[in-house]
């Protein structure tokens, strides 16, 4: 694939998903690294960053994205020689793949001790976070039943629902507006997340915060599972996320749109929920309430306020 192929991909969501949009953005760059026949360093810098920008520009809300290119490309800028410059670059690549499937493994298997026999799980979306606790849970012999919502516009519940059926998980499949009325058979929520802020609000799929309100009222564990580099280091410096709208086209079709002259659709791809409703975090670190989301920036990501302010190129705009 081709790093405009790639990007084109994220962008129509072919891609998708927080970690899996980082991981092809990683790869993305490795082989356009790999295929580069530039001549001198300069060139060469300016060529990834060029190609960097045009990752990142792809989906804006997902900070796994920027956070796995800059993890990438920032030590580029410290090179003096060409082939090694680029040696470096290619391995990183290599290494952030690597060590992002190993993450969700492990958040599966921390995710899983928090899951007892005989629960009722509930989930939103497709994260392979989430579902990694809840298949791992699975694999060690627990008798679990799932909640997968449908998830509109998009519909990334059928890919959930398919998941959880081929591992031979009872499944039930609901509306997304159907999750209050079943709370009440729910033992835990787990979701992923695209985003986590530094005072531990958490961005994901949209409905992701009516779940959890209807979680909290009920008094249903509300968990996250998430790798260390969903979290938003910008938010330290008071960034804000920015929540992706996308084409009302996801919604209503332009041909029924043109009869409803004064309807505007809306369609936010995700929505915030507060620290107030999320119990744990687990990452692939260990588990961490959602208070310790500044912790976690600044010792898992290693991100400091004065290098961020020198050094953290994509992470510019609100
Ligand atoms: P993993 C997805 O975004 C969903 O919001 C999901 O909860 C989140 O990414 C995390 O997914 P989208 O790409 O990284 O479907 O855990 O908009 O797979």
């Amino acid at each position: 694939m081709t790093l405009e192929e790639t990007a084109e991909k994220i962008r129509t969501m072919e891609i998708r998903g927080a970690g899996r949009i980082a991981r092809a953005a990683a790869q993305a760059l490795h082989d356009y690294s790999m295929e580069d026949d530039c001549t001198n360093l300069a060139l060469y810098r300016q060529k990834m960053h060029a190609a960097a920008d045009l990752l990142i520009s792809t989906r804006p809300t997902a900070v796994s994205l920027p956070n796995a290119v800059n993890l990438v490309m920032k030590p580029l800028k410290n090179e003096t020689d060409l082939k090694t410059a680029k040696q470096n670059l290619e391995e990183r690549a290599l290494a952030f793949i690597r060590r992002s499937e190993e993450a969700v493994s492990r958040i599966g298997t921390i995710g899983a001790r928090h899951i007892r026999d005989g629960d009722v799980v509930l989930t939103h979306c497709n994260s392979e976070a989430a579902l990694a606790c809840i298949l791992k849970a699975h694999q060690q012999g627990m008798d679990i039943e799932v909640y997968a919502t449908e998830v509109r516009p998009r519909n990334q519940g059928h890919i959930t629902a398919q998941t959880l059926s081929d591992a031979g998980i009872k499944t039930n499949f609901i509306v997304d507006s159907a999750a209050r009325y079943f709370m009440k058979e729910v033992d835990l929520c787990i979701t992923g997340a695209d985003a986590i802020t530094v005072n531990g609000s958490i961005i994901n799929k949209i409905g992701t915060s009516q779940i959890a309100l209807a979680a909290h009222e009920a008094r249903v564990s509300f968990l996250v599972a998430a790798e260390t580099y969903k979290f938003a280091p910008c938010t330290i410096l008071g960034e804000r996320i920015l929540i992706e709208e996308r084409s009302p086209d996801e919604i209503l079709p332009a041909g029924m749109r043109k009869n409803l002259p004064n309807v505007t659709v809306r369609n936010p791809t995700f929505d915030i929920t507060p620290a107030d409703y999320v119990d744990l975090i687990i990452t692939e670190a260990g588990v961490y309430p959602p208070e310790m989301a500044y912790t976690i920036i600044r010792e898992q990501l290693h991100w400091d306020t004065e290098e961020m302010n020198s050094d953290f190129p994509y992470c510019e705009e609100e």
